[in-house]
């Protein structure tokens, strides 16, 4: 199938192995093999969770076009390794859509390119920092208007607390009793969550072009640590800068994995969150006050949402997310609500480094 699916597009070379990339909870990826290279990444976008997959393929190109025209002083090798470049279809498009009806995409694979799903030192941290910022930066002009909001309010606390109500209400005792203390968690923080929701509301916060998704599993590095090229561009909208912040800080920083059950050894990596937030504000560099004011509320945040999401997810029986086992968003939620209080011992000592970069 794969064989087929990849003979859709404008290749030249022959198809010639595959293997499925994991790291995704969403959506179905695999790295291409062909006779020559380039290889490619294949996506088979998840038509449950994205019902306008042609929307985002759309803006997922927009955003590289967009891209690769900064970049235009370079060679196309050099664009290639910093830009996701989409691959048209033979039909013209920039997808194939199958007989069921599913979406696929095709990008260039990055050669010599290295994910993490753990930051192994700080060097990478401050690297991951940088490409966040430079990705924000580069897309600030991007026309929103021609942007579609495929998932309305990704992010807004307001919209999952609702969704976790109602899964609340549907869900079976059971559940509810095993997540009796995840439950309490979300009710005891959550007037404190909604401040970048209110901030939003009040146009405090200026909406420009967001990745939405920059955990660290979707930043490329290159074999000398440098960071090459943000991936998983899916989730392209309009946002806040702090979603992107706080989400990457949330993976970075998580001394365990996001779905590490052993919460002893749970804590939040200060040292990476100084690097990381180093190199995002060197990039970054004309950003409000405003937006500085709610970057550390931005840290606790991304956890914050992710845990409630996941719980959701447990309390409906796994209708979202992938998982491994019955209990696995549990386990996530779990994690992610710990990695919240974690941030919350070191909360004044947060909020004092980023006011002192900011003056820097
Ligand atoms: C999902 O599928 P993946 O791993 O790229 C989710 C993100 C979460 C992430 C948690 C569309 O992303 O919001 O941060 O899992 N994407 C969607 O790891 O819901
Ligand atoms: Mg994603």
């Amino acid at each position: 199938m794969i064989k087929y699916i990849i003979s859709q597009f404008k290749i030249d070379s022959e198809f010639k192995s595959f293997q499925e990339l994991n790291s995704g909870h969403i959506n179905d990826t695999y790295l291409v093999e062909m006779q020559h290279e380039p290889y490619y990444v294949l996506q088979k976008i998840n038509g449950k969770v994205f019902p306008n997959s042609l929307e985002l393929i759309k803006n997922k190109v927009e955003v590289s076009l967009h891209l690769q025209k900064k970049f235009q002083h370079l060679s196309q090798e050099e664009i290639q390794k910093k830009v996701l470049c989409f691959v048209p279809a033979k039909k013209g498009q920039y997808f194939y859509k199958d007989e069921d009806g599913n979406f696929w995409n095709v990008s260039v694979f990055i050669k010599d390119s290295i994910t993490y799903e753990k930051t192994p030192n700080e060097e990478i941290a401050f690297e991951a920092g940088k490409i966040t910022g430079e990705f924000l930066n580069l897309t600030e002009d991007v026309d929103l208007t021609k942007i579609k909001e495929i998932l309305p309010q990704f992010h807004s606390i307001d919209l999952r607390y609702q969704q976790f109500k109602k899964a609340l209400e549907a869900t079976t005792l059971e559940k509810k009793n095993d997540a009796v203390h995840l439950i309490a968690f979300v009710e005891n923080h959550i007037q404190e969550m909604l401040q970048i929701d209110k901030a939003i509301a009040n146009n405090e916060l200026p909406l420009r072009l967001t990745h939405s998704d920059t955990k660290i599993s979707n930043i490329l590095f290159s074999k000398s640590h440098q960071a090459l090229c943000l991936i998983d561009t899916d989730t392209v909208m309009s946002g806040v800068i702090h979603f992107d912040y706080g989400d990457a800080i949330r993976t970075i920083c998580n001394t365990i994995d996001e779905d590490g059950t052993n919460l002893e050894e749970l804590d939040f990596n200060f040292d990476y969150f100084k690097s990381y937030t180093t190199g995002f504000l060197q990039e970054l560099k004309n950003c409000t006050d405003s937006e500085l004011h709610y970057l550390p509320m931005s840290i606790k945040m991304m956890p914050f949402i992710m845990g409630l999401r996941f719980l959701t997810d447990f309390l409906n029986g796994n209708v979202y997310y992938k998982v491994n086992y019955q209990k696995h968003n549990f386990d996530r939620a779990q994690n992610q609500f710990t990695l919240v209080d974690r941030i919350n011992t070191r909360y004044s000592e947060i909020k004092a480094f980023i006011a002192e970069k900011a003056i820097a």
